[in-house]
């Protein structure tokens, strides 16, 4: 019954089946979750309140005036619109073209901070100023399409241009239009083309998109269903599990007491961290995919597989494609193609997405700390600082490319809820003068 044999942790044997650590890894974490469910219950009772949400949205009148806001945009796209309309009629010249659009876009996104300034305090001024996440996520959106829009016609009205001059106008075949597709520019310049790209789950303007031929009933249903739910389950989770230990971060914060802010974080990545994958999930498979089967847009790649990182250039080429899309697209090829390096595209995508992500903070908060700035401006550090790059693939190398996915994942997992407590934090204390 004995033979010279290595036993299975030794390298000499070859054996390298885990499978069941990671089952048991699994396991110990529902476990440990359980319990803190359980502890979270016994010392908070049940705090989730559905109908908090909704009154909140139904009684606060101070909420009308971001629907008003959300229906007033319209007027951007429609003004974006007719400058294309003028610039290929020839009725304005190009520069001028590039002014207006460049004014339109300034006005999209410029008048919202005005809800920042000082202003003495009377109920116009509340309407004004009060100002929601989603109205303002509404206004990037509609900044990113137009800029897209703008710059793509523009790629569109040259390559024409080019065409007319060499009589190389291409013409449409049959096949084409009755497959619901528009004729190229300028016969993509229509209202029922702009509105169907503002519809779609894009950020990148195109003339014609790949379509599917139908709507998938069962498909979208289940996507509806996941939307009802998972929205619930994100408000309760927030309810339940983050408003307390937020609360409880407060007081140590304002004394300084390093070990128990230490203990809050912990305590906060976990749920934080729990809400941004459900979150992930929601918005990127649910509510896109629900989008696309509605306008019957075939493009479903949301997102890549940024689970999977390695890297931090990688997550962030993998998570939020059509945001990555747009930067590449409209933002660090062009810059590229006119000389700029490398190191200096990257720069300016990411303060252009810094400033982005310090707007849809600050605005709705109604102060002005600039760390969802400095966290954005951080990541062109993580990508391009040669001491962390060399740290991540020396690690990688050494030990086994896991050790660069975790870095990716401890990276996620720590960063926000620091980010979060930071501002949690100062909007106490701008909000409230005691503390207790
Ligand atoms: C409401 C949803 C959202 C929050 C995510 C933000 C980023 C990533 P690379 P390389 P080929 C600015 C917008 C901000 C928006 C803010 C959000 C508002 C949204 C509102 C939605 C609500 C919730 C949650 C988020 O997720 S926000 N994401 O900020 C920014 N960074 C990047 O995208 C990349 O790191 C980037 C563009 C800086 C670099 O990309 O892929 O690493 O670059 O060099 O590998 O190549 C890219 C392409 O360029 C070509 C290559 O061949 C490649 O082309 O394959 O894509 O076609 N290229 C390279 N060198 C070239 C050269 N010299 N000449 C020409 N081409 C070249």
């Amino acid at each position: 019954c004995h033979s010279a044999r290595p036993s299975l942790f030794s390298t000499a044997s070859g054996f390298d089946d885990y499978r069941g650590f990671l089952n048991l890894c699994v396991v110990l974490l529902v476990i440990s979750n359980a319990r803190v469910f359980l502890e979270n219950i016994l010392k908070y009772g049940i705090l989730v309140d559905p109908l908090q949400w909704l009154s909140a949205v139904l009684y606060n009148p101070y909420q009308w005036p971001n629907l008003l806001l959300v229906l007033g945009s319209s007027v951007f796209i429609f003004i974006a619109f007719h400058i294309e309309r003028f610039l290929a009629r020839n009725y304005i010249t190009a520069n001028t073209g590039v002014t207006l659009h460049t004014l339109n876009l300034l006005v999209v996104i410029l008048t919202q901070p005005t809800k920042l300034l000082p202003t003495r305090p009377s109920r116009t001024t509340k309407l004004i100023k009060n100002s929601t996440l989603s109205q303002l996520g509404l206004y990037v959106v509609v900044f990113l399409k137009l800029w897209s829009y703008a710059q793509t016609n523009k790629w569109y009205r040259e390559g024409y241009t080019k065409a007319l001059s060499k009589r190389r106008i291409h013409r449409t075949s049959k096949e084409f239009l009755s497959r619901g597709l528009v004729d190229y520019y300028p016969y993509n310049l229509s209202y029922r083309n702009l509105l169907y790209f503002m519809a779609a789950p894009t950020l990148c303007y195109e003339a014609n998109y790949p379509r599917t031929s139908g709507i998938n009933k069962s498909y979208l249903m289940r996507r509806a269903l996941e939307i009802l739910f998972l929205f619930q389950l994100e408000l309760a989770l927030i309810q339940q599990w983050v408003v307390p230990v937020l609360q409880k971060a407060i007081l140590p914060i304002h004394n300084y007491e390093g070990y128990t802010i230490m203990e809050r974080l912990l305590k906060l990545s976990v749920p934080n961290h729990f809400i941004w994958l459900v979150f992930f999930y929601f918005f990127f498979h649910s509510v896109l995919n629900a989008l696309a089967e509605v306008m019957k847009f075939a493009d479903r790649e949301f997102y890549r597989d940024w689970w999977n990182a390695e890297t931090i250039v990688y997550f962030w080429q993998a998570w939020n494609i059509p945001v990555h899309k747009w930067c590449v697209r409209h933002c660090y090829k062009p810059l590229l193609s006119i000389g700029c390096p490398k190191f200096a595209a990257q720069v300016s995508v990411f303060l252009l997405s810094a400033f982005f992500h310090e707007y849809l903070v600050s605005i709705p908060l109604h102060m002005f700390k600039a760390w969802a700035f400095f966290g954005m401006t951080m990541q062109v550090r993580l990508v391009q600082c040669g001491f962390f790059r060399f740290l991540v693939i020396w690690v990688s190398k050494r030990f086994s490319s896991n050790y660069g996915n975790m870095i990716v994942w401890m990276s996620l997992i720590l960063g926000q809820p620091v980010a979060i407590l930071a501002y949690v934090y100062h909007y106490y204390v701008t909000s409230y003068t005691t503390i207790a």
